[in-house]
């Protein structure tokens, strides 16, 4: 078991409605973990641990958008509905909320670009970094390589993130990645009762 502390960090990565069934970027299955990371949440909650929530906010021209040279479909377009976080997500009132890639000519997969995210760790202390959410191939690895670059202890929950998978194995070739730069892949059953 791994106990949630004050020191430790939890960060919840773009579980928002484009990234969900639905979506215009739709993760497949990508709101079957809401479920677990929501207990994830509640558990990081009780320990008082930083718990931060980041959102891809794009403005409309952004260009990781085809239309603007990019590879993807318009997503997470500021304040419309496919921006908005899953209804089902559940929203701790510590959370701190980090909008991300919100400039039309920088892209920005991980949670500490541009963010303040090192700054606010480094403020309460934290030591130990846990990573959930969407998407395993893209912010979610980008969020934990940064961490590790920062020199986090780093943790990535297996069940309780998902990856568009471009190609089939992309999600497992993350995973690896991370675990080949030191970070740990763990399941939820390690921090839930
Ligand atoms: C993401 C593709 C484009 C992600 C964001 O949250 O993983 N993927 N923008
Ligand atoms: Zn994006």
């Amino acid at each position: 078991m791994i106990d949630f502390q004050p020191t430790d960090g939890l960060i919840v990565v773009d579980i928002q409605r484009d990234f969900c069934p639905g979506g215009t970027l739709a993760v497949p299955q990508g709101d079957e973990i809401i479920d677990v990371v929501n207990r994830i949440i509640k558990k990081a909650e009780e320990a008082g641990s930083v718990i931060v929530y980041t959102r891809d906010w794009h403005p409309e021209n952004h260009l990781s958008f085809k239309a603007y040279g990019g590879i993807w479909p318009p997503h997470c377009v500021q304040w419309t509905p496919g921006a908005e976080f899953h209804p089902q997500l559940y929203l701790s009132e510590k959370g701190i909320i980090l909008d991300k890639g919100t400039h039309p000519e920088f892209e920005a997969y991980s949670g500490f670009q541009g963010t303040g995210l090192h700054q606010i760790f480094k403020d309460r202390g934290v030591n130990r970094v846990f990573v959930v959410g969407l998407a395993t191939d893209y912010c979610v690895k980008e969020t934990a390589v940064d961490a590790l670059r920062y020199r986090y202890e780093t943790f990535v929950v297996a069940d309780a993130v998902k990856g568009v998978n471009v190609n089939p194995d992309d999600s497992q070739k993350a995973l690896q990645h991370i675990k080949d730069m030191g970070g740990k892949v763990i399941l939820s059953q390690e921090l839930l009762p």
